[in-house]
């Protein structure tokens, strides 16, 4: 009877919602009248497979996933269709290299209020309410 009990609790932690966490995210504070915008955080995937992100999205704007690569030796970014997160990997989104970029933003942001994002993955939705900080 215990193995049976164990098993359906075994189920259930792993069919849960992909077994993403999402960690310190933030929205950079933009001066009024900006059309962009840029967030960061860690994602850990504690599943046994790999996720990949695709749709994301907000109601202040459309979302992308970008990446900063060397050309002529300068950074760029750049737009990658999804993000990959192995199995028992965080992927962080940081100034030098993955972000999620805000772009055409509908108003202006205001310091320390919340903006929710939605993640669409395996055909479940993920939202995540994530502040707006001042970052340099
Ligand atoms: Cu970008």
């Amino acid at each position: 009877m215990k193995t049976i009990a164990l098993f359906f609790m075994l189920y259930t932690f792993t069919s849960s919602v992909f077994g993403l966490e999402f960690k310190n995210f933030k929205i950079k504070m933009m001066p009024p009248g900006a059309k962009v915008s840029l967030i960061y955080g860690d994602i850990y995937n504690q599943d046994l497979t790999s996720i990949h992100l695709q749709e994301i999205k907000s109601s202040i704007a459309e979302l992308e996933i970008h990446e900063m690569i060397a050309e002529h030796g300068q950074m760029k970014m750049r737009k990658i269709p999804s993000l990959e997160i192995g199995a028992n990997k965080t992927v962080a989104l940081s100034p030098k290299g993955l972000h999620l970029m805000l772009i055409g933003l509908k108003r202006d942001l205001n310091l320390n209020e919340k903006i929710d994002i939605t993640f669409k993955i395996k055909n479940e939705l993920k939202t995540i309410s994530v502040p707006v900080v001042a970052i340099d």
